[in-house]
């Protein structure tokens, strides 16, 4: 079992787009195993974003992951992190596979709805940073339906 950080940006939320997108997530058969709804501080976005520092896109990043409520979630299952990326859809909108998120709700980098840890080792960093270590999964009943 893999988990993955996933956040629904202030553009998912401003565009009443939260239960589609988490509905996307939850129908595919990733397990929700913690989600709040969150005013991004300053000090938390420049840690997530702390890899694009130096990137000329960094600064209009910050303001607008700040911008508005974000929705942070921590997603379970096997291969967790490719399987949400996959959701998602390429980085930019433009570049992204029909179906997923990102190519049928945006249409620029700028506003791509969603993110999601790229690899193991972001995943572990994202959802201590956001939700801390005190994590617990739970059983899901339809699991043998979904998982073979
Ligand atoms: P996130 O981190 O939001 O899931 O996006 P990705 O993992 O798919 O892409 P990323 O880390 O390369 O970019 C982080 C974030 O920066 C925005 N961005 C990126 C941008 O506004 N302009 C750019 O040129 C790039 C490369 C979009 C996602």
């Amino acid at each position: 079992m893999e988990r993955t950080f996933v956040m629904l940006k202030p553009d998912a939320v401003q565009r009443g787009l939260i239960g589609e997108i988490i509905g996307r997530f939850e129908k595919r058969g990733l397990k929700i195993i913690a989600m709040k709804m969150l005013h991004v501080p300053q000090s938390l976005a420049e840690k997530h974003y702390a890899v694009h520092k130096e990137r000329p896109f960094y600064p209009g990043l910050i303001k607008y992951i700040t911008s508005g409520p974000v929705v942070a979630m921590v997603l379970e299952g096997p291969n967790a992190i490719q399987a949400a990326r996959n959701t998602m859809g390429a980085t930019n909108p433009v570049d992204a596979t029909p179906g997923t998120i990102r190519a049928d709700l945006g249409m620029e980098i700028g506003r791509n709805l969603v993110h999601g840890s790229d690899g193991p080792e972001t995943a572990a960093f994202e959802i201590g940073l956001w939700f801390g270590t005190e994590l617990q999964s739970w059983q899901r009943d339809l699991d043998r339906w979904i998982l073979e």
